[in-house]
């Protein structure tokens, strides 16, 4: 992996592209995930923000946090329009060669309502489309800008304002989704291991076609924790082996390294320690504990076939 050392020698890395001063909460998850992917991409890329806390919390113009082109975009348009700018930037570059516009990269910074929920349709057309963009959803697993309702990324048994005895359903599973489309690149990143978003986010500007990167992003005030603890509960969600790290780059399954260790099932720290750290699972069963273990195993049982399958095939 990229060490902190490589990316401090990068000027574009070091440079803040979202800007001190905006409304983000203290430890809020979104804008550390926003932070990071800037300082890979820099400078060629504008940004689609359907409706979200990254929409508010970016501020009202001149005194926007982006320090580079952004559009507020409804809901249901968040892939359409990133696939429409980047038509716009093809055009542009085919008729002024030789000005930049062929740099450009299109890109949306959507909530996981506006991904899981609302946005899915136009997200998949834009999948199924090969479209030449990168889509990211930040997950804080609820509805948080209006008041902590729970959408489909919200995981079993986490109380939000319209599930007050905690949901009864399960998180979806958005990056196995996509990934079904057969687009080149899909990742999975998390907050606590910001380089790893620096590297996927490097390799994802120099491929062609649709990417998709799904970020975990700990929202303090929606899921009841002290706001400095964003980082330790997004590394226990790592851990644990409940946000496990990979990438499938043109169809390769390739398991990153913060997650490697959790192969071993005497390695994961127990989803307990997560859970507890959480105000929104207060009032969790055992029951609801009992499907979040089993959960965990079967996706490492998944996680190790899909790695088999690979060493079968490239013998
Ligand atoms: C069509 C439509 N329905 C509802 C809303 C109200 N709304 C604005 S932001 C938001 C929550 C978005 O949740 P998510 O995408 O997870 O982003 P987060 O707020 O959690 O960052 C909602 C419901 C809206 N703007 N447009
Ligand atoms: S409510 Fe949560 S996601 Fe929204 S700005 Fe605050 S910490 Fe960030
Ligand atoms: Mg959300």
């Amino acid at each position: 992996m990229v060490s902190l050392k490589q990316v401090m020698e990068d000027d574009i890395a070091c440079k803040e592209w979202f800007l001190p001063g905006n409304a983000c909460c203290a430890g809020c998850g979104l804008e550390i995930a926003l932070r990071w992917a800037m300082k890979a991409l820099g400078k060629h890329v504008a940004m689609v923000t359907p409706a979200s806390c990254l929409n508010v919390v970016i501020g009202l113009w001149p005194k926007t946090a982006p320090d580079f082109p952004q559009f507020n975009m409804a809901f249901a348009a968040g892939a359409a329009t990133a696939s429409g700018i980047d038509a716009a930037f093809k055009a542009k570059a085919y008729k002024f060669p030789g000005k930049g516009w062929d740099k450009m990269v299109s890109m949306t910074f959507a909530g996981d309502g506006g991904t899981t929920d609302i946005g899915i349709q136009g997200l998949s057309g834009a999948a199924e489309r090969d479209s030449d963009i990168i889509y990211v959803c930040y997950d804080n697993e609820a509805y948080m800008n209006t008041g902590i309702q729970r959408s489909s990324s919200t995981p079993h048994g986490a109380v939000t304002t319209t599930t007050p005895f905690g949901k009864e359903r399960f998180k979806k599973n958005l990056p196995a989704i996509v990934a079904a489309h057969d687009v080149p690149y899909v990742a999975t990143c998390s907050v606590s291991h910001p380089l790893d978003i620096y590297e996927k986010f490097k390799k994802a500007k120099d491929i062609k076609g649709f990417r998709y990167i799904h970020i975990f992003a700990p929202c303090p005030p929606g899921w009841g924790y002290p706001s400095e603890d964003t980082i330790q509960i997004s590394k226990l969600a790592v851990d644990t082996g409940f946000w496990p790290l990979y990438e499938i780059d043109h169809g390769k399954f390739n398991l990153s390294k913060p997650s490697k260790k959790c192969l071993d099932p005497s390695k994961r720290e127990n989803i307990i320690e997560y859970l507890r750290a959480q105000k929104r699972f207060n009032q969790i069963s055992e029951e609801a504990i009992n499907y979040w273990q089993e959960n965990i195993e079967k996706t490492w049982k998944e996680i190790k076939i899909e790695l088999e399958i690979q060493e079968n095939y490239n013998e």
